[in-house]
């Protein structure tokens, strides 16, 4: 049985991570770990099995943590997002960079497996863009996505040089309802549905036909598990695994929640930061390297994935 750290474990993708990962390995064996306690939605976190405070840039803490609760896999997911990142360059440099560097070397101490996510980030305005391929060219021009080239790079670097069993997806834009992304590019696709649920109208920060990949969270959070439960002798590339459930642009995303929301309205106020960004990425990737060497198959397209966000979110939101 695993016993497993999560960092930056009270965001987007922790919340829900911390209690899938809880259901499956057991309470005590799944510590969610953040910098803070004070998040909106950490109640149920901190409730449901241990928590500790782990600052990514004190690797005494994060080296603690792990002695303490006997962990073999760290899931390292505190990260400064594309949109912040433009606004607080070195912010995102301190946190991303040593934050990773102190997070694989508590891995290599300690003999841990580690999962780290990368991005579609991780691509720039010369990679192919559609059905951008596995290995192909990485010049992005963001800085978050310069941070997650050079985060492959030192996952793989880890494994060759220290053999620390490190792996990871390249995670397009993400949508979930439980707790809000903070500060990406691709955050548009998830106000999208709150808006239209509770004033009707949303004002988009994206152009009409920017498309970008994107994935139900339900998906994302199967990619971890199986990545993580993959046997290792079937993995060519280990980190930095393409993986997509979807691409579109706003007027797509929109036009599908109109079926259900008739009287949904939606206009554009482009935002030059994300736009740029979001032209910068690719339409659309290929994931046949994650489908081959562990199964990768998402479950959720637009339309269902649609249905069953308005209906979690009509829930929450009442
Ligand atoms: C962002 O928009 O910054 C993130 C990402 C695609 O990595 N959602």
């Amino acid at each position: 049985m695993k016993r497993i750290l999560i960092t930056g474990a009270l965001g987007q993708i922790g919340s829900e991570l911390v209690l899938k990962l809880r259901e499956i390995y057991g309470e005590n064996n799944v510590v969610a770990s953040s910098k803070s306690m004070e998040k909106e939605g950490s109640e149920e976190i901190i409730k449901s099995g241990p928590f500790e405070i782990v600052d990514v840039l004190n690797p005494q803490q994060m080296a603690d943590a792990v002695e303490k609760h006997d962990i073999d896999t760290i899931i390292h997911l505190a990260s400064i997002l594309s949109a912040v990142g433009e606004a607080k360059p070195h912010l995102l440099w301190n946190v991303n960079m040593n934050g990773l560097y102190n997070a694989l070397e508590v891995a290599r101490e300690k003999n841990c497996g580690i999962f780290v996510p990368s991005s579609i980030a991780a691509f720039g305005p010369n990679t192919p863009k559609d059905l951008t391929p596995q290995d192909t060219i990485q010049r992005p021009t963001t800085i978050y996505g310069v941070s997650k080239v050079a985060g492959e790079l030192l996952c793989d670097y880890y494994f060759e040089r220290f053999g620390v069993d490190a792996r990871g997806v390249r995670f397009p834009g993400l949508i979930s309802y439980k707790a809000l992304p903070g500060g990406g590019t691709t955050d548009y696709a998830v106000h999208i549905y709150y808006d239209a649920l509770k004033t009707k109208e949303f004002i988009c920060n994206i152009k009409e036909g920017t498309k970008m990949d994107m994935m139900y969270m339900p998906d994302a959070l199967d990619s971890i598990v199986q990545l993580m439960e993959a046997d290792p002798s079937k993995l060519k590339h280990r980190n930095a695994f393409n993986i997509t459930a979807m691409s579109f642009g706003p007027e797509e995303i929109y036009a599908e929640i109109k079926k259900h929301i008739p009287e949904f309205t939606m206009r554009y106020e482009v935002d030059p930061v994300k736009q740029k960004i979001a032209e910068s990425w690719p339409n659309s990737l290929d994931h046949s390297a994650a489908q081959s060497e562990w199964g990768w198959k998402p479950k959720y397209n637009l339309e269902t994935m649609t249905i069953d966000m308005l209906e979690k979110l009509r829930k929450k939101l009442n």
